[in-house]
C-alpha cells in the first residue's frame, strides 16, 4: 500500500481519545533476554494475563516472532486473541505500533513514526531497532489501513496523550530531548503534532516520572480520564525525587487552559513503593553492553497511571503494594462507566514500562452512514 504524502490534518483525520470505541488492541510478545529476566518467561505470563484481561472487552492481536509463535499461541489460547508472526526487537506496541487516526466519516489511517529505541545511539535502549521501526508499517499493511510515515521525525506513542478535542499533553523531558529530534525547535515539534494529530494546543509538562527509561513518557505520569480532567502521579514525600516533578506538572496543569478554554481538574494518583528490583530479579537478566542497567539500587518507575482504557473497561497494573487498593478505588471513581480490572504489573515494570506501554488501541472503523446519523 502506498505511503500517503499528505498529513492527517490536511486530510481531515485526528487522533481520537483512548476512550472512543476500539476495533481491537495490539500487543507484542516479549523475548529479549537482555531486558526480560529468565528468557522472558515471567514477562510472558504477565503479558498473557494482560491480553486475556483486555480480551474480555475487545479483540487482541499479539505479534510474536517465528520462534515463539507456537508458545505464544499456547499461552494466549483465547477466543478473542489472535497471534500473528512479526519479527520485532522488543515488545512495546505503544511505541512501535502505529498511532491510528480517524475522520468524521469513520475512516481509519495510521501514523508510522520514525522509531529510534528511545534515543538512538545517544542514550537509546538497544541497537539495532530496525525490526521495531518496521512494526507500524507491517501492522497497517495487515489491516489494509493507509499509512503516513514521518521519516526524520522520531516519536513514540507513549510520549503523548490526547483528549480527542484538540489538546495534547506531553513532556519536555522526552519530546525536547536531544536524542529524539535535535534538529527541531519546540515550535517545529508543535507544528508536527498539529499536522499529524490534528490538535490545537500542546500542554508541556516539564518532566515525566523519575528514572523512566523512556526519558519521561507522559503515559507513565499523567493521563486523561475525560476532556479537561486528568490523573497525575503524585507523592507527598518531599524526599522522593518525584516530588519536584509532580509539583512542576501540577503548576502547569493549574495555570493552563486546554484548547477549549477549560481549566483542568487534576486527580492525584499515588505512586507505588518506592519500588526496586530484587537481586534475584536482576540476576535473571542477561546483560548486553549498551542496554539498561538492572540493579537493585535503581529505583523503578512504577506508576498506576500506566493503564489502558478499553471498550467499557480499564486494565491497570497492580504491584502487590499497599497503595494498590487506593489506586483501584481512584480508577473506579473517575471511570464510573468502566469495569476496573487490576492485573499484576511488576514483571512488566521490571522490563521498563507497564500496561499502556505494551498495548496500542486501534479505533473502530465506523460505517459512514452511522457517523452521519450520530451527528
Ligand atoms: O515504557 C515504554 N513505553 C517503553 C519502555 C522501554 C523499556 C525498554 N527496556
Amino acid at each position: 500500500m502506498q505511503v500517503l504524502k499528505t498529513t492527517p490534518r490536511a486530510d481531515g483525520f485526528r487522533l481520537p481519545a483512548e476512550w472512543e470505541p476500539h476495533a481491537q488492541t495490539w500487543m507484542v510478545w516479549p523475548i529479549r533476554p537482555d531486558n526480560w529476566r529468565l528468557n522472558a518467561v515471567p514477562a510472558q505470563v504477565a503479558f498473557a494475563a494482560v491480553a486475556k484481561a483486555i480480551a474480555r472487552f475487545e479483540g487482541v492481536t499479539v505479534c510474536a516472532s517465528e520462534a515463539e509463535l507456537s508458545n505464544a499461541r499456547a499461552m494466549l489460547n483465547h477466543a478473542n486473541i489472535r497471534v500473528i508472526e512479526i519479527a520485532t526487537d522488543d515488545a512495546w506496541a505503544r511505541d512501535t505500533g502505529p498511532t491510528f487516526v480517524t475522520n468524521n466519516q469513520g475512516e481509519v489511517r495510521g501514523i508510522d513514526w520514525e522509531f529510534n529505541a528511545w534515543g538512538g545511539l545517544n542514550g537509546g535502549l538497544y541497537w539495532p531497532w530496525k525490526n521495531d521501526d518496521a512494526v507500524a508499517k507491517i501492522i497497517l499493511e495487515i489491516e489494509n489501513v493507509p499509512r503516513y510515515r514521518t521519516d526524520g521525525f522520531v516519536l513514540e506513542g507513549g510520549s503523548i496523550h490526547v483528549d480527542g478535542e484538540g489538546t495534547i499533553i506531553t513532556t519536555e523531558e522526552c519530546l525536547l530531548n536531544k536524542n529524539r529530534n535535535p534538529h527541531m525547535s519546540r515550535e517545529a515539534i508543535e507544528e508536527m503534532l498539529r499536522n499529524y494529530l490534528n490538535i490545537e494546543k500542546v500542554i508541556w509538562l516539564p518532566h515525566g516520572l523519575f528514572n523512566d527509561e523512556t526519558d519521561g513518557h507522559v503515559d507513565n505520569f499523567c493521563c486523561y480520564v475525560k476532556p479537561g480532567e486528568v490523573l497525575l502521579a503524585w507523592t507527598d514525600d518531599k524526599n522522593d525525587p518525584n516530588s519536584s516533578r509532580c509539583h512542576a506538572a501540577m503548576q502547569v496543569l493549574e495555570t493552563t487552559r486546554d484548547a477549549k478554554g477549560r481549566k483542568f481538574i487534576v486527580h492525584k494518583m499515588p505512586i507505588p513503593g518506592p519500588l526496586y528490583a530484587t537481586a534475584d530479579e536482576c540476576a535473571g537478566v542477561a546483560p548486553v553492553a549498551g542496554t539498561q542497567l538492572r540493579d537493585p539500587s535503581v529505583r523503578l518507575a512504577g506508576s498506576y497511571v500506566n493503564f489502558l482504557i478499553v471498550n467499557r473497561g480499564i486494565i491497570a497494573p497492580s504491584f502487590g503494594d499497599p497503595k494498590d487498593a487506593d489506586a483501584e478505588a481512584i480508577l473506579k471513581k473517575v471511570f464510573p462507566q468502566h469495569e476496573v480490572v487490576m492485573v499484576p504489573g511488576r514483571e512488566i515494570l521490571l522490563g521498563g514500562g507497564n500496561i499502556h506501554c505494551i498495548t496500542q488501541q486501534q479505533p473502530q472503523q465506523q460505517p459512514a452512514a452511522a457517523t452521519v446519523l450520530a451527528k
